[in-house]
């Protein structure tokens, strides 16, 4: 059966994101973005209204929250700011593997204490070498009975510096391939564990990304998540969920830029008439929502599938990399109606556009993305 009618318990929760989304996070968007600053306050009061880590189990003390959910959360969030997002969200990307591999020990210890306070998690599979290719990493981890010894570096870690603990994917062989790939939690403060902040973004400035650096760094052979060897495919089953959110963030931006560029256009005058009037003007719009429709339904159906126990890799591929194909489109044709307007900081479109701009590169860049859909279809 196919319904599109949300349940009273996710109007109460698009609800609660929109009020805090619209009041809270858009009015300081822009100056975040300004001053390159990671909001502290704002991440504490979504934490407060359970907004952060949403997919804690409500028995570990978290609000337990499907897929559909978080597309809905993901979704309003992104539609204020996309940094902010980013903050949010990459912590549920960090905590996801401990929900699909951790032990009721691991998530005990590592989940539980996320509930309390504007606590964030990292997940760190890039390096400076290896972004797309990811099971070409180097980082190295040497295994005993009781430590895992990990070297080497992580690169563009959302959330890196400040999270609590971040997921590291580390091999214990580099013949191996995939098959040496493990992973492991990382506490912060951890010694050997160096962070250094990468600045000079084009967009999702609040956002914090660092590079990490690990010199010996040892930590507890408890803290492996899932079977030595398995990590990769840890990695793969990750994504394919945290792909989705990514889309619905994409739709959020694909929805106000839509919005902006409507109420612009009822405004602006031109050849003695609204711009709105304008045909050229119109059929903007009308492929805006064209694209914002059909993304959404790409990522609502994407997100049904996780929620139904059966997470597809190129559904999730598809919702991720049409949204936010489609997102970056409606931000730059929402720049083309504001004209000159459009290209400075008064109105809010170029910062969409910049920000939405890493909606196509990361978690796999929609090259990657038409590469997971491709092999899909060859299967
Ligand atoms: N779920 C579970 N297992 C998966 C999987 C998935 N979605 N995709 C692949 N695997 C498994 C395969 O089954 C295979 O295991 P076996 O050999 O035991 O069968 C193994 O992983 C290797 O798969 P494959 O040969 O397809 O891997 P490739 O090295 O060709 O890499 C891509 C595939 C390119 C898709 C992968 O490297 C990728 O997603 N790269 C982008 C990484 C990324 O998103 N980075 C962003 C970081 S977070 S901001």
């Amino acid at each position: 059966m196919v319904d599109f009618e949300l349940s009273p318990e996710q109007l109460q929760v698009r609800s609660l994101a929109r009020r805090f989304a619209r009041e809270v996070v858009l009015p300081r968007a822009a100056q975040w973005d300004r001053e390159e600053r990671y909001p502290h306050e704002e991440v504490a009061a979504a934490a407060e209204l359970g907004l952060l880590n949403l997919g804690v189990p409500s028995d570990l003390g978290g609000s337990g929250m499907g897929m559909l959910d978080e597309a809905i959360v993901a979704e309003e969030i992104g539609y204020a700011c996309m940094g902010f997002y980013t903050i949010l969200m990459a912590s549920d990307l960090g905590i996801t593997p401990l929900l699909l591999a951790g032990t009721r020990e691991q998530r005990e210890r590592f989940l539980r204490p996320l509930t309390s306070g504007a606590r964030l998690a990292a997940f760190a599979l890039s390096e400076p070498d290896n972004g797309s290719d990811a099971a070409a990493l180097r980082t190295r981890a040497v295994l005993d009975d009781h430590e895992v010894t990990l070297s080497g570096s992580k690169m563009w870690i959302s959330n890196g510096a400040e999270a609590e603990w971040t997921v590291v994917f580390a091999t214990t062989d580099p013949a191996l391939g995939h098959r040496g790939v493990v992973a492991v939690v990382v506490e912060r403060g951890t010694p050997g564990v160096q962070t250094r902040p990468i600045h000079g973004k084009l967009g999702q400035r609040c956002a914090p990304t660092a590079e990490l650096v690990f010199d010996d760094v040892r930590v507890p052979r408890a803290n492996l998540i899932g079977a030595v060897g398995e990590g990769f495919s840890l990695a793969m089953r990750t994504l394919d969920r945290t792909r989705v959110p990514v889309a619905a963030g994409s739709v959020g931006v694909a929805q106000r830029a839509l919005d902006e560029a409507t109420s612009y256009a009822h405004e602006r005058q031109a050849f003695g008439a609204p711009i709105a009037r304008l045909q050229a003007i119109q059929f903007k719009l009308a492929d805006m929502a064209i694209g914002l429709e059909t993304a959404r339904l790409a990522t609502w159906r994407a997100a049904w599938l996780v929620d139904r126990g059966r997470p597809d890799a190129a559904a999730s591929a598809i919702a991720k990399c049409y949204a936010s194909d489609v997102a970056f489109r409606a931000a730059e044709e929402a720049l083309n109606v504001h004209g000159g307007y459009g290209y400075v900081d008064e109105y809010p479109v170029a910062k969409l556009m910049r920000d939405v701009k890493l909606n196509q590169i990361y978690e796999g860049t929609n090259e990657v993305m038409r590469l997971v859909i491709a092999r899909a279809l060859m299967r």
